[in-house]
Formats: C-alpha cells, structure tokens, sequence
C-alpha cells in the first residue's frame, strides 16, 4: 500500500509532514511526500516565522513521478499553501489515484472559530471544490462551520454533517467539544449519521487534526473500515493530548505522541 501525503514542512511544532511521516509509517504502510511549503515553525502563535511556497516544483516533481510509473492507494491532502495547489491536487487525483484509491481531504483552513493566517473566503470556495472530489473530507469544527456556511460554534453538528454530504460522500467532523466529551460526528458507508466520544481535555493544542487524519488515513490504507480508523485515530489522538497537556508546557510545539505508538501499533497488528 502506497500512499501520498500532501502537505507543508513546518520544521519546528509538530504537525502536517512531520506528523504524518512517522504515523502512517507505523500503521505498516508506505508514505510518499509532496511538501506543499517549507516554514521555520507553522503559523499558530509563532512571530517571525519564514514561509516558502513550492508551488512552482510541484509540476517538475509530478513530471518526474510520471516516467517512474508510480501510482498511489490513498492520497492525503493537508495544508495547502495557495488555490494553485488545490488545483494540483485534483490533478494528481486524475492521474496518480488506483482506480480503487481513495482521496482524503483535510481542509486545513482554521481553529477556533478563525481562519489561519493567509486564508481567504476565496479559498475556502475553492476547498469547497477540492471537498467534491474526496471520497472522505476530516473539517474540524471551525473548518465545517466554514464550508457548510453555518455559524461558529455549531448548534447542531449533524445538521453540518449533513450539509456537508452534499459535497462529499463521507464527511468526518472532528474535535467537537461536549462538556466533557470532544466527539467525532461521521457519514458512515450508507450515509447514517453517528459519532464517536472520546474524553475532553482542556485547551488547545496545534497538530492535533493532523495527528488525526494521519492516523486515520494509515489505518484505512492497512485495511481497517472507515468506522475503525475513526475510532483508532481518536482514542490515539485523545491519549496523545492528555499526555501532553502535563509533558508539554509550551503547547505550540505539538503533541507528544512518540510514545503513544506502541499502544496504536498493538490494537493495530495484535
Ligand atoms: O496543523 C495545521 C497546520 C498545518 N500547517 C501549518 C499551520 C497549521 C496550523 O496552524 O500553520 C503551516
């Protein structure tokens, strides 16, 4: 099993390729990379940070993947640096997916009610486009509200969910907060609505929707159903949170999740 994850280089503040690297790694599958852009930190609550955009290598690296042949069972969008690369996502969709590959969208896009840095109302449009082409979309609840054009935070999350299923077959609304719940709101295979609880712990930590997908995107590539992958990815997310809210003091650097593997990895290959 092969899959691409496509996505920034943040060298400092675990997220996006340094997250997804190591754990589709371990679900015992083989994780090919497109870096979107190249920054010293990612852009949550550090100042000064430096930004690359790769856009302009991505058709030469599409170019060389061409005349090796290779051809990807999942391809994993993550953050994206312009609307270009949403279109060169739907590119490598036609040209590089399985015939029965999968393509999973994380529309990385916002936290906490706000876009991130650098984030138009043009581009979430244009998400909206790069959604209708994914077999499953991972919204947090800032990204949903977004792209189903409801207010922040949700009132009713099926009610997003459902908004959500006419642009793509099987969205999966994660991180809404209950009082001492965060749930997992998802589209099963014949479109029921239904929700996985994990327990909340409190404040915010960066990464976590990608340590998520990341999961979730290994574990379906292994084999697992969709209800299963839901499931591993937000026990493994929510066991990496609780641990890092004591490891971790300044929480923009990510989870620590390292250690949390080993338990993933058993529940994984028995
Ligand atoms: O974790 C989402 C993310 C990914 N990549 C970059 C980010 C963020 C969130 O802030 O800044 C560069």
């Amino acid at each position: 099993m092969r899959v691409l994850a496509i996505n920034d280089i943040s060298c400092i503040g675990k997220c996006s390729l340094s997250v997804s690297l190591p754990l589709i790694s371990a679900c015992g599958v083989t994780c090919d990379v497109l870096p979107t852009a190249l920054l010293s930190t990612h852009t949550g609550g550090f100042v000064g940070y430096t930004f690359r955009d790769l856009t302009n290598d991505i058709p030469d690296i599409l170019a060389h993947w061409k005349t090796l042949g290779v051809r990807f069972d999942a391809v994993y969008s993550g953050y994206l640096g312009s609307e270009e690369q949403i279109d060169l996502v739907l590119k490598i969709k036609d040209e590089f997916l399985t015939e029965n590959g999968v393509l999973v969208v994380d529309p990385v896009m916002g936290d906490n009610g706000e876009l991130y840095a650098g984030f138009t109302p043009a581009f979430v449009a244009k998400m909206q486009d790069l959604c209708r082409a994914a077999d499953y979309i991972l919204p947090n609840e800032t990204e949903a509200a977004f792209l189903a054009q409801l207010p922040y935070p949700l009132q009713h999350p099926e009610e997003a969910l459902e908004k959500l299923k006419t642009l793509c077959r099987r969205p999966i609304i994660t991180g809404v907060a209950e009082q001492d719940q965060v749930v997992v709101h998802y589209a099963d295979a014949r479109g029921v609505c239904r929700r996985y609880a994990t327990h909340r712990v409190q404040g915010f930590f960066p990464g976590s929707g990608d340590v998520f997908a990341s999961v979730f995107v290994g574990a379906l590539a292994k084999g697992e159903p969709q209800e299963r992958a839901v499931q591993l990815a937000a026990d493994f997310t929510t066991d990496s949170i609780q641990r890092s809210s004591t490891e971790v003091d300044d929480k923009r650097y990510g989870l620590n999740f390292e250690q949390e593997i080993y338990t993933l990895l058993k529940k994984l290959h028995g």
